[in-house]
């Protein structure tokens, strides 16, 4: 059988590239500064279980905007190479920030694994978050690492290799009343085209004015005129709330990225499971 294909995906400097040397046995540069992994790499996993794993290091990101040609590649390679599984992998000790890339990676529809990675900083800093508020909320399987001291890198294997066997559970951040309804009226005429993009994630991107979108949703048979009703849409939500829509769907993905923290940081951590 063809291995199974993982797409390392995060902020900068959360790891990911320690996890990738800890799956696959190569020794990829790792360092507490940016730029380190310019372009995607590529190893493998000969794990424990079964079959082996395809693993892509993806550059970090802390968006999914057009802005950066990292954040285009990672967006892109997520959509077009369509990997089985994508480890998003977290900074536990620098949640908010982090968990703002996860929704944003969760709207791709790709079947995902959250990896809390740097629970030893975390741990230290007393911050504790219930794994199962996590999942209920997230819709996603939650493994915890230490890869400066390859902790958890088997758990993490199996769990990756597991993944694909379950359904993929749908997330879906609500963006609140006036946003949804844009929402549905543009994700209502998208989904008559065939797109490589989900549709409701390219309906967010149109209502942010996303320039590869715009261009990409320009070359539809009826792209001009969506791109007339998004540029409607998006004036009659800055009417509504006096709010830049590109601005508003941020503050929404922190109002929910925050309320989340809370509640997995109030939630009783009886049920926590710990790495070292
Ligand atoms: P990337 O930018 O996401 O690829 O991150 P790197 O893999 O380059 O790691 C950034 C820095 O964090 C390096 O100095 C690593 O040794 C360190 N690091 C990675 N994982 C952990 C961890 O779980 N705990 C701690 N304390 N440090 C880690
Ligand atoms: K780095
Ligand atoms: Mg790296």
């Amino acid at each position: 059988a063809a291995a199974l294909t993982v797409a390392l995906a995060g902020n900068p400097n959360c790891g990911k590239t320690t996890l990738f040397n800890n799956l696959t046995g190569a020794r990829q540069k790792v360092g507490n500064y940016p730029g380190v992994t310019v372009e995607k790499r590529e190893g493998f996993c000969h794990c424990r279980i079964g079959e082996p794993l395809r693993v892509i290091d993806l550059p970090g990101t802390y968006s999914l905007t057009a802005y950066s040609e990292d954040e285009r590649v990672a967006r892109r390679y997520i959509v077009r190479e369509n990997p089985d599984v994508v480890a998003n992998v977290v900074d536990a000790s620098n949640l908010e920030r982090n968990l703002y890339l996860t929704v944003q990676l969760l709207e791709l529809e790709r079947p995902s694994v959250l990896v809390l990675n740097m629970t030893d900083v975390a741990d230290s800093r007393g911050i504790r978050v219930n794994d199962k508020i996590l999942t209920d909320r997230l819709g996603v399987s939650v493994e915890r690492t230490v890869g400066s001291r390859n902790l958890g890198t088997d758990e993490l294997a199996a769990a990756l290799a597991c993944s694909v066997c379950r359904p993929a559970q749908p997330f879906t951040l609500d963006y609140g009343p006036e946003v949804e309804n844009a929402i549905a009226v543009l994700q209502g005429r998208l989904s008559a085209n065939k797109l490589e993009y989900p549709a409701r994630w390219t309906a967010i991107k149109l209502l942010e004015n996303d320039a590869e979108i715009v261009e990409l949703v320009s070359t539809l048979p009826d792209g001009q005129s969506m791109l007339a009703l998004a540029g409607n849409l998006r004036a009659d939500l800055e009417q509504a709330t006096g709010i830049d829509p590109e601005m508003l769907i941020a503050n929404q993905r922190y109002g929910f990225v925050q309320t989340l923290i809370l509640s997995a940081m109030a939630a009783d951590d009886s049920d926590m499971k710990t790495t070292s």
